[in-house]
């Protein structure tokens, strides 16, 4: 019908592709999700449900991507997930990367939904943005790790306190204000916080990583053989220290 050149158009669009042999970590986060854990009435400051539909979500983002995502770090209404360093996927194309992830993780949300909240109305469509960033070695991308997890732990200490002071009678700008510049750790004992019986998911955040059996191929009674992947676990632990990744070292030097 018209004569325009296909090359032609295509020659304006453009790639950009993550750096080869770094690791690629995509951080997804909800939009707005003070409004939406409002309207949906999210228990404060910790909502146990909303943080296992995200862990939930998160399981299935790596089985889907099973090949190429090793571990993910969550917190709040955000989720970090880790490509291996050797990943291929989409050719490494950023934007095809970013979006499939994102947009897989959103529709689950909204498909979990109800599992994890049977009495309430899902009132609209939740959206989450994602973007990614490209770690040239395993001691930077456990940086980055380590930065969301202190990150998770100062705004839990906040946020428990605030509702503290919020449940003692104190206004919303009264509870800001005493605590600006406050040290948590003091404020904590102030207000006879025990912080350590807090659930260890509110303090640590949520790892999600494959339990596989390294490099194991099972052979099946129809003489293939398949990578065993063993199955996909949500943990809560001390993602900081040396400790989990010596007793994980398949998670991050297994793809190096
Ligand atoms: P954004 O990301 O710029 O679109 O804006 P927000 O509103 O999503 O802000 P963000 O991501 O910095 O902070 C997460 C918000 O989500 C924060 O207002 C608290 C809320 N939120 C996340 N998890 C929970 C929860 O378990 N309980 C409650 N009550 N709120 C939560
Ligand atoms: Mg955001
Ligand atoms: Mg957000
Ligand atoms: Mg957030
Ligand atoms: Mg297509």
């Amino acid at each position: 019908i018209n004569n325009v050149k296909p090359e032609y158009v295509r020659s304006f669009e453009f790639d950009s592709k993550l750096m080869p042999f770094t690791w690629v970590v995509v951080r997804i986060d909800g939009c707005h999700f003070h409004r939406f854990s409002e309207i949906h009435d999210f228990a404060k400051p910790n909502d146990d449900r909303a943080l296992n539909l995200m862990n939930s979500c998160a399981v299935a983002v790596l089985e889907e991507f099973r090949q190429d995502i090793v571990f993910a770090y969550g917190v709040s209404d955000e989720y970090s997930f880790i490509l291996k360093k050797s990943t291929d996927l989409y050719e490494r194309r950023a934007s095809k990367i970013i979006s499939a992830i994102v947009s897989f993780f959103t529709s689950s949300y909204v498909m979990r939904w109800k599992d994890f909240f049977p009495q309430s109305e899902l009132n609209y469509p939740p959206s989450f943005d994602a973007r990614a960033v490209c770690y040239p070695s395993a001691e930077i991308l456990r940086d980055y790790l380590s930065w969301r997890q202190v990150d998770c732990h100062i705004n839990n200490q906040y946020n428990t306190c605030f509702w503290k002071l919020v449940a003692s009678g104190k206004s919303k700008r009264e509870a800001q204000r005493s605590l600006k510049g406050a040290q948590l750790q003091k404020k904590i004992e102030e207000l006879a916080i025990d912080y350590n019986k807090l659930p260890v998911m509110f303090r640590q955040g949520s790892s999600v990583f494959w339990d596989r059996v390294d490099n194991v191929l099972i052979h099946q009674e129809n003489g293939e053989s398949s990578e065993n992947y063993g199955k996909v676990i949500v943990q809560h632990i001390d993602i900081i220290g040396s400790a989990f990744w010596l007793e994980h070292p398949g998670i991050l030097r297994g793809f190096e």
